[in-house]
């Protein structure tokens, strides 16, 4: 795919219009991927951004109407018992012949990052969708029953934390989380507005033993699989994300009148701390990443001497002791930027998302899958964080990766080739197939 074709694919507004994928042969589809199609387009006018892309954020008023829409116009007459749980998570159950089992659990999420793109959870959530319609279709009856979900808030750009409705089915917040505002409004009227209660809140935990297994197709968010032209991700683990607040206060004054050497400038202070938290990732070998990607100034005028500043630092791994190492060394460099620059930086910790195995024997079915269909896979980490690291504390867990153009993602620049998504929706089909029968 050449970087030109792709500008001109997106200029074109439309990201479907896209040459040929890996080459190979097209696996023999029971999905209907020109249906799943119809679904991901319809689905990109919620929060559309005039630019390309979407911003969708959770618990918004985008969120809400592209959530109206999936119950209503996806989910229904396809023989799902549709519910909202408590959390604002989606679930639509349908009936396996032997109601005792466990049910296979499988889906994502469809609220976005602000100025995100088009694929990101969606692709997962629609092609869940897609297996439960195709199913009905040809009136496949399953052992177990089976539940595709559209989660609440996976993103977290909403109150600061993200997998919100994945961890209510494990029962896992953060202290104070369930009483926090953002903007005024509380987080227990942010839910409501996609139909949760927060009042019921522990309804939407899952029992131990009741889902035999959960899956989740997503886009890679990465290059690999598309630099290596592999169409399916069999995916090893998912990082640990810790997240940190950081305030750095100094003394604002009058920029014109305050001699340098005077001066407790707080955004110099961020700005070493910016610096510090790069250096300190980078310090050893390895696969981490830390990243500053949200920084308010105060009180933000050109005249003024910036007095504070708050940032969010986060630092990802599969090892979260080596997050925590790094993280203690970010925080002695921090106490030498505070002596140096006449401030105070306090950082705390606002989550701590844990990393997750994939389930080897899930992993194994995955591959057996996509290469009964033709598929090559390649094994890989995730370096994104998903809802399915939530589920791997309650259930065998696992998670199939279908190519980023370019490895680009989090950006009105998120492609995925269509060939590969429709692959992605029939692996994940038979893979549910295939565990049922086990
Ligand atoms: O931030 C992430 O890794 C995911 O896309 N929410
Ligand atoms: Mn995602
Ligand atoms: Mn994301």
């Amino acid at each position: 795919m050449k970087r030109r074709n792709f500008t001109r694919a997106l200029l074109l507004g439309s990201a479907w219009e896209l040459s040929r994928s890996a080459p190979g042969a097209a696996p023999a589809l029971t999905i209907d991927s020109a249906r799943l199609r119809r679904s991901l387009e319809e689905l990109a006018r919620f929060g559309r951004n005039l630019e390309g892309g979407v911003s969708r954020i959770a618990w918004s008023q985008a969120d809400v109407e592209a959530r109206a829409w999936v119950r209503e116009s996806l989910m229904s007459g396809i023989g799902l018992e549709v519910r909202i749980d408590p959390a604002g998570s989606i679930y639509g159950r349908r009936a396996g012949r032997e109601p005792e089992q466990p049910a296979i659990l499988f889906g994502s999420h469809i609220d976005s990052v602000p100025k995100g793109g088009n694929f990101d959870g969606d692709v997962g959530s629609m092609a869940a969708i897609e297996v439960m319609h195709t199913l009905h279709d040809k009136k496949i009856a399953t052992r177990h029953p089976l539940e595709c979900v559209i989660w609440s808030n996976e993103e977290g750009f909403a109150f600061g934390r993200g997998i919100f409705g994945s961890r209510a089915a494990i029962g896992e917040f953060e202290p104070g989380e369930l009483e926090a505002t953002e903007n005024g409004v509380h987080i227990r009227d942010a839910v409501r507005r996609i139909g949760g209660d927060l009042a019921r809140i522990a309804e939407a935990r899952r029992k131990p033993g009741e889902i035999a297994a959960y899956l989740e197709l997503h886009i890679e968010q990465g290059g690999v699989l598309d630099r290596a032209r592999v169409p399916i991700g069999v995916v090893e683990g998912i990082v640990g994300i810790n997240r940190y607040a950081a305030r750095i206060t100094g003394f604002g004054n009058h920029a014109g009148t305050t001699p340098m050497p005077e001066r407790r400038d707080a955004l110099v202070a961020a700005a070493r701390l910016v610096l510090a938290v790069r250096e300190e990732t980078v310090r050893e070998p390895g696969r981490q990443v830390g990243t500053v990607g949200k920084l308010e100034v105060r009180p933000g005028a050109p005249n003024i001497i910036p007095g504070e500043v708050e940032c969010v630092i986060e630092l990802r791994d599969l090892s979260l002791e080596k997050v925590e190492n790094i993280f203690r060394r970010i925080e002695g460099r921090a106490a030498e930027i505070a002596r140096a620059t006449g401030t105070t930086i306090d950082i705390t910790r606002t989550s701590s998302h844990k990393p997750a195995l994939a389930t080897p024997w899930v992993r194994e079915i995955i591959r057996g899958q996509a290469r009964a269909l033709g598929l090559s896979t390649m094994d890989l980490p995730s370096g994104a964080g998903h809802d399915a690291q939530a589920l791997a504390r309650l259930a065998p867990m696992g998670m199939i990766f279908v190519p980023s153009v370019e490895g680009i993602s989090h950006s009105p620049k998120e492609l995925s080739r269509w060939e590969d998504i429709a692959g992605g929706c029939e692996v994940l089909m038979q893979t549910i197939l295939a565990i049922d029968r086990r």
